[in-house]
């Protein structure tokens, strides 16, 4: 059956190997069956929910786009566009936040992790943030949404907004209710330098992340400092509770061989870390590099992504547009 896809990636720099397996390479697997429609969003609207440099943030764009197709994604078969070039995206959030309830959104842990210690100073758009993403997937019909396992509580927010929405409307199935795409092994890649807080492209250590632009010796690097702790490699699955930092190697290793971790886990039964962190480096840069080559010299070409972005931005405003419209109509405008 085919479904409709939208998913959006933020413009926030060094996209890095969590938002590849966690959440790109399977955007390229769903476009790959032949039968969906895909939309991806450069969602830079949830970019300024924290301060963001207007230089820097117009680089990251660019960035994004590149690395999207750097990827896999094909601007001819996807559509690839920008958030803030769609305005249906703010007039729906608008709409949609006078939906949804402040418990509900009380409740969202990512914006207790960003927002830190001091709540009282976070933007009003971070803590309503899960608001603009439910507008950015209900505008489209989307039926999927692949994202990685952090997002999932925003996911069924997103559901809930649809519902009550449908429900004050008196609408039954005007705005469609997605499923969540959560891959079922490896959906949360973890820091490099702490295995139980998410690989993070805020993370102030570069050395907490594999970039997708990340070159040879960047990521030897990396893997050769990964934190791993003193046991010796586990030879069966039960040896890995409370080693986080083992289970994530063992994690990216298994996701980019598309193998499960037994599997892994039997390749390389006998072999200490050292050697195993020597084979991850080699699969990663097998993989890795031609992604970042890519992303280079396509960001050579800035006419280029800025075309895909203005080409993807027409065809996302017509189809965003129509339903905005109905919308204001049931809510009386
Ligand atoms: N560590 C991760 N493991 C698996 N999936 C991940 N994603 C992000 N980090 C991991 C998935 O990547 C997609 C795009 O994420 P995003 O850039 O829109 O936002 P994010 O989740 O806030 O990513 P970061 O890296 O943590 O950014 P910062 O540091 O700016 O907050 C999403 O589908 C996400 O699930």
């Amino acid at each position: 059956m085919s479904k409709k896809i939208f998913s959006g990636v933020q413009p926030t720099g060094n996209l890095h190997l969590g938002n590849y397996l966690g959440a790109i390479k399977n955007f390229v697997e769903l476009q790959n069956e032949k039968e969906n429609e895909c939309i991806f969003c450069v969602v830079d609207l949830h970019a300024i929910t924290v301060k963001q440099d207007p230089k820097k943030l117009k680089k990251n764009i660019r960035e994004t786009v590149a690395t999207f197709i750097a990827c896999g994604i094909d601007p001819a078969q996807s559509i690839i566009f920008n958030q803030s070039m769609v305005s249906a995206h703010s007039e729906a959030a608008w709409i949609l936040s006078c939906v949804s309830r402040m418990g509900w959104l009380n409740r969202m842990t990512q914006f207790k992790e960003k927002a830190g210690k001091d709540k009282e100073k976070a933007s009003i758009g971070l803590y309503s943030y899960p608001v603009l993403m439910a507008a950015d997937i209900l505008l489209y019909d989307a039926t999927h949404v692949p994202v990685g396992n952090d997002q999932k509580q925003h996911l069924e927010l997103c559901r809930d907004i649809a519902q009550k929405f449908n429900n004050d409307f008196d609408v039954m199935d005007f705005l469609k209710v997605p499923e969540p795409l959560i891959q079922k092994q490896f959906s949360r890649i973890m820091s490099l330098k702490d295995g139980i807080k998410k690989m993070s492209k805020s993370d102030p250590s570069d050395l907490s992340r594999i970039n997708l632009t990340d070159d040879k010796d960047q990521i030897i690097n990396k893997i050769k400092k990964a934190k791993t702790d003193p046991l010796p490699l586990p030879s069966v699955i039960d040896n890995l509770t409370e080693r986080p930092e083992a289970e994530n190697l063992l994690g990216i290793y298994s996701s980019l061989k598309n193998q499960n971790l037994e599997k892994s886990l039997m390749e390389l039964n006998g072999k200490n870390f050292s050697e195993f962190k020597e084979q991850l480096s080699e699969i990663l840069i097998e993989r890795i590099m031609p992604i970042s080559q890519e992303i280079k010299k396509l960001l050579e070409d800035i006419n280029f992504l800025d075309s895909v972005l203005l080409e993807g931005s027409d065809k996302a405003d017509k189809i965003a547009s129509k339903k905005m419209k109905k919308m204001k109509e049931l809510v009386g405008f």
